[in-house]
């Protein structure tokens, strides 16, 4: 096996640069760092001057700390007492035995069971993905899935994909840009792909016009909204609903448009009629002259843009349809691939479909997967889901392993408390033959349940994966890793080389796969280097075109139209009828409130200076500015429940409860609540149901109903 190819790192004593991203919020390749290094110790960091993603926020200052944790992984690490034991019993043990056991076990579970028993999963960083999903692939399982396929980006791509036939967030606001729907997402705080509060503020300042749909009073919305509608969580379809009766009975919708380019707009228009803006301020809780205004507002100040968030809109039961309900008011406006509105991107980077989250498809063999299509463990329960999107749902994953159908589990920065019931997945995976998880640090919600924990390289001492950004590719410089650490790619391609064909996986070598991948684009990582701060620009084959539902350019049979099965935006979705769902994006009730439980909870809305489950212990410089888990509940709320700012609370739902500190605040309406989630001794999920969308399988972890009671 190759040594991991490290750089030169400098002259003893001497300061010398390198370059990497932060990973701080997850995203892929975001921020750029340059940092200073000395005698292997990072002396400062600044924002990578030219590299596109700046300034770095208080996250990324934080990785410097994180580096040197004392509490960071070293060492593979092996169980020697029973799962779940409240001491397992970890020791050190050598990679070459790490890599035995776990060759060992992937070798026997092929043969004694199938290679679909194995079940590879990624959480939220998007960093190892690609070498990961290649040798899940090349190994032969069908079955891997990430944080996606258990409740972040992928349900809201699903959507897209039924409606549009292309994935979209929307997009930032142009010259053209006229007003912006910003629906479900806070980008003040956090936001995927985008972190782009400041742009949306120049925007405004230039007279661009904001409607901002979420419940609580963000940022976002009080320095950018004309009008803001605070809709009671999961009620987006009825909300969408009711802006479209305004538009068509007011004759404001794009009628020409409309009727060309959308299937299923008699249906959609007979749907919406019942939706009145009183019977949406029932439903909604929003005025019933806003939702008119919001109408009139988006529909006459055009062309509109659109920015949705990753999951705010699908934490519900009704997260599909939700979602398809509100991507169709910029569709009857005529909004959709036009300058200044949802635009899809001409030019992409050839091969790559999104940076990372999803790996090159030549790279990661995704050619491999149409063969195993049948051995997806989601076909039967989310069949609409398999269809359309690769990686495979996980939520069903409890039942699985009790029904025999998985034996193994390997993941790459692995949080059980992503789970709703968390419980159940720690003890489903700790009955498991075998599992093993890689990560930065011990996770004691998640690593008692797993038999060996090997330690990863962190941002500044790994090589992959390169940067995207649009279309252009930056390299990263870094230090050596601490201790016995490897980065993700190295042990996914070591596990790979192992298992059978080393030349499949680069013998272990971390640039080669690099080079494999960059030579879709005739470059090599010396290129990268040779270029460190500038990175390299691969050139655009022709300019932006839009209204490319004129040009055939969305098909893949090159013909007009949208790519769906019937060629148009889809009202009415021919695959959702297919497959006995509600072909219309209909509105679902959510579950109701009681006396016993008053109050509907939003958990996880993001805060800044917290990741999930990250940056607890990791980094105590983040510790001091959010020390611990709050509720939010209105003051109005608050007083009627004896309830005082850092009053300790009993939050409760009919699944399960915790103490949490109480912060009365006007950011959330009245009637609804929202604590953090990922705080390990008070873990929200163990408070939602594991109930599910029927049809992406996304939880309810902004639907829940509640109570709040002073402990
Ligand atoms: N109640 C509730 N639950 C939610 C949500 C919510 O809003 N509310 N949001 C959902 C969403 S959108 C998401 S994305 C998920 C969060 O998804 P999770 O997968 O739970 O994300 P993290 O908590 O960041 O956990 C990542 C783990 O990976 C480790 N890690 C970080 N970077 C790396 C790396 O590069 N390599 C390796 N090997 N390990 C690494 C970290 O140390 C941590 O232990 O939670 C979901 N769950
Ligand atoms: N600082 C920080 N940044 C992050 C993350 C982090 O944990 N911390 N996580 C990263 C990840 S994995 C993700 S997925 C993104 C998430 O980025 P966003 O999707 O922008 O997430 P939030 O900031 O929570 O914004 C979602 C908003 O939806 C609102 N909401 C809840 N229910 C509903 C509803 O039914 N309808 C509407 N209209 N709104 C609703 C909430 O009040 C909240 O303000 O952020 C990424 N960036
Ligand atoms: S926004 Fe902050 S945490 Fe996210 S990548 Fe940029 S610097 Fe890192
Ligand atoms: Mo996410």
């Amino acid at each position: 096996m190759q040594e991991y190819n490290i750089w030169d790192t400098g002259v003893e004593g001497q300061e010398s640069e390198g370059y990497t991203f932060c990973d701080g919020c997850n995203e892929v390749p975001f921020c750029g760092i340059k940092f200073y290094q000395k005698d292997n110790n990072i002396t400062r960091i600044e924002s990578w001057p030219g590299f596109p993603a700046s300034p770095l926020c208080s996250k990324a200052y934080a990785t410097v700390q994180r580096l040197k944790n004392p509490n960071r992984l070293l060492y593979p690490l092996k169980r020697t007492r029973p799962r779940g034991a409240s001491d397992p019993g970890f020791t050190r043990i050598s990679w070459d035995e790490a890599y035995e056991t776990i060759v060992g076990q992937l070798t026997r579970i092929r043969k004694d069971y199938s290679p679909h028993h194995a079940f590879f999963y990624v959480g939220d960083p998007k960093e190892p993905r690609a070498a990961v999903q290649r040798l899940a692939f090349t190994y032969g399982s069908a079955n891997y899935g990430c944080e996606s396929s258990v409740g972040c980006r992928r349900a809201a791509q699903l959507a897209e994909l039924l409606t549009y036939g292309f994935p979209t967030m929307g997009n930032l606001p142009t010259e053209q840009t006229g007003v912006m729907l910003i629906w479900g997402t806070n980008p003040a705080y956090s936001g995927q792909p985008f972190m782009c509060h400041g742009r949306l503020a120049d925007a405004r300042e230039r007279g661009v016009k904001f409607i901002v749909v979420d419940p609580r009073k963000t940022p976002t919305a009080t320095t950018l909204a004309d009008v803001h509608l605070r809709a009671r969580p999961g009620t987006t379809a009825a909300l969408a609903a009711g802006m479209m009766h305004v538009m068509f009975k007011e004759g404001l919708y794009d009628r020409a448009f409309s009727e060309k380019w959308i299937h299923g707009l008699d249906s959609l228009m007979d749907y919406t009629k019942e939706f009145t803006p009183e019977k949406v301020e029932e439903i909604t809780r929003v005025p019933a002259e806003k939702v008119v205004d919001a109408a009139r507002l988006y529909a006459t100040s055009g062309p509109g843009g659109l920015l949705t968030g990753a999951q705010g809109t699908t934490h519900n039961l009704n997260a599909t349809n939700n979602h398809r309900a509100l991507l169709l008011i910029p569709a009857i406006c005529g909004y959709l691939d036009i300058p200044g509105g949802v635009k899809k991107s001409t030019e992409p980077l050839e091969g790559m479909p999104g940076p990372w989250a999803e790996g090159p498809p030549v790279f990661t063999r995704k050619d491999l997967l149409p063969a195993m299509q049948a051995n997806r463990l989601d076909l039967e329960d989310f069949p609409v889901w398999a269809e359309k999107i690769f990686e495979v749902q996980a939520n069903h994953l409890v039942e699985w392993i009790r029904e025999g159908k998985v034996k193994a589990f390997l993941g790459w920065g692995l949080n059980m408390m992503i789970w709703p019931q968390t419980h159940e997945y720690q003890e489903a995976i700790a009955s498991l033959d075998f599992s093993m998880a890689v990560d930065y640090f011990y996770r004691p919600q998640t690593h008692p349940f797993v038999d060996i924990v090997l330690p990863a390289a962190m941002n500044f001492e790994r090589l992959a994966p390169f940067a995207i950004h649009g279309r252009k590719i930056f390299g990263r410089k870094p230090v050596p890793p601490a201790g016995e650490c490897k980065e993700d790619w190295q042990i996914a391609l070591e596990i790979g080389a192992r298992l059978g064909d080393p030349e499949e996986f680069f013998n272990g070598d971390v640039e080669a796969a690099c080079n494999e991948i960059l030579s879709m684009w005739d470059i090599t990582y010396d290129d990268l280097r040779k270029n460190q701060e500038s990175g390299v620009l691969i050139p655009a084959k022709g300019g932006e075109v839009y209204r490319k539902y004129e040009t055939g350019d969305l098909r893949p049979d090159g013909k007009p139209g949208f790519n769906t099965p019937s060629g148009k935006i889809e009202a009415f979705s021919k695959v959702l009828e297919r497959y006995g769902y509600p072909a219309l994006p209909e509105y679902k009730e959510p579950m109701k409130t009681s006396s016993e439980y008053p109050f509907i909870l939003i958990s996880g809305a993001r805060v800044p200076y917290i990741t999930h489950s990250k940056w607890r212990d990791d980094a105590p410089w983040l510790l001091e500015l959010q020390s611990e888990p709050v509720l939010s509940i209105h003051p109005k709320d608050a007083k009627k429940n004896g309830v005082h700012t850092g009053d300790m609370v009993r939050l409760k739902t009919r699944f399960g409860e915790m103490e949490v500190k109480a912060k009365p605040t006007i950011m959330v309406p009245i009637g609804v609540v929202s604590v953090m989630h990922g705080w390990a001794n008070s873990n929200v999920n163990e408070l939602i149901p594991r109930q599910f969308d029927p049809i992406s399988g996304f939880p309810p972890y902004k639907e829940v109903v509640c109570s709040v009671l002073k402990s």
